[in-house]
Parts: structure tokens; C-alpha cells; sequence
């Protein structure tokens, strides 16, 4: 595989391990997104402690109201956090 579907892997490698650790194996509940998001994404998004901060990020993620997070809402938090990387990489580029 190319290094692009290497990543594309990845990421649904490990939406499905912290998704399948409780309940709904295709989901993440808050806690389990709190979990990725602490063990994954530290140097990104830095660590979620509060949970007003987690509620708040869940109902913007949750577009079908159902208080998780499938794997499509999952892709769009993915985008947010790439593109405002790829911005802040630009920025640093011009300066
Ligand atoms: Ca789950
Ligand atoms: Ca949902």
C-alpha cells in the first residue's frame, strides 16, 4: 500500500479500537473518544480533561443525535483537526 492508504488504515485501525472497547463496537461514547483523543492525538490537540470541553466537542462531532460517534462524524473530527494543523504548518511556512 501507498504511504496515503497506509494512513487511511491507520485511522480506521484505531477508531476501532477504542470504538469496539464499550458498547456499540462501531461507535465511540464520550469516553472512549476522551481516550483517543488522550492517547492519540496529544501532540495535536494536546490533553481533553475537563468535561465541559468534551461535552461541547461531542454535540458539534454528533450530527444524528445520537450522544456517539460513528465513524463518518469520527472522519469529520479527523478533518478539522488535519486541516487546522495543515493551516497552522502553512502559517509557520510564510513566516
Ligand atoms: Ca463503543
Ligand atoms: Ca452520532
Amino acid at each position: 500500500m501507498t504511504d496515503l492508504e497506509n494512513s487511511l488504515a491507520t485511522i480506521m485501525e484505531v477508531f476501532h479500537k477504542y470504538a469496539e472497547k464499550e458498547g456499540d463496537k462501531h461507535k465511540l461514547k464520550k469516553s472512549e473518544l476522551k481516550d483517543l483523543i488522550n492517547e492519540e492525538l496529544t501532540s495535536l490537540v494536546g490533553h481533553v480533561k475537563d468535561q465541559a470541553t468534551m461535552d461541547s466537542l461531542m454535540e458539534s462531532l454528533d450530527t444524528d443525535g445520537d450522544s456517539e460517534c460513528d465513524f463518518q462524524e469520527f472522519m469529520t473530527f479527523i478533518t478539522m483537526v488535519t486541516v487546522c494543523c495543515h493551516d497552522f504548518c502553512e502559517h509557520h511556512e510564510d513566516e
